[in-house]
């Protein structure tokens, strides 16, 4: 079910959990800013989640609340888990779910990265 993006916190949702080493998960890389791990359902080749340490709820509470070196640091982080996994050159596709419309199910930021195959124009 999607949730509402304006809704408090909740440190009780999934990636609170596995931030938390309550629940495992299969990470890549993590460093101040992010940790990074594979998605549980892929839904291409290669489907890594990067998740900020900090609690926001959505893409919009981050960008609404984070410092500009927080935001900085996340996404280098994800220009970095990409390069090192060697995705650059045959390419890859970013998406952050936002809300009910957007289809945001984890009440905890999360930014996809999808590879290993031609996507096409659209994942929608
Ligand atoms: P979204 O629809 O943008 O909220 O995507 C949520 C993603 O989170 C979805 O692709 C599946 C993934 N996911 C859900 N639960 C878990 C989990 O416990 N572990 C991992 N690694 N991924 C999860």
């Amino acid at each position: 079910m999607p949730i509402d993006a304006t809704q408090p916190y909740d440190d009780q949702n999934i990636f609170a959990k596995l931030l938390r080493d309550e629940i495992p998960s299969k990470r890549v890389y993590e460093d101040d800013f992010v940790v990074a791990f594979h998605d549980i359902n892929p839904q291409a080749p290669t489907h890594i989640l990067v998740i900020p340490r900090n609690p926001y709820v959505s893409w919009d509470d981050f960008t609404a609340k984070a410092s500009d070196a927080e935001i900085a640091g996340v996404m280098r982080a994800v220009g970095h888990v990409a390069r090192e996994a060697g995705l650059v050159a045959p390419g890859y596709r970013l998406l952050v779910n936002v809300g009910q419309h957007g289809h945001q199910e984890i009440a905890h930021l999360h930014i996809h990265i999808f590879a290993g195959r031609p996507l096409g124009p659209m994942l929608a």
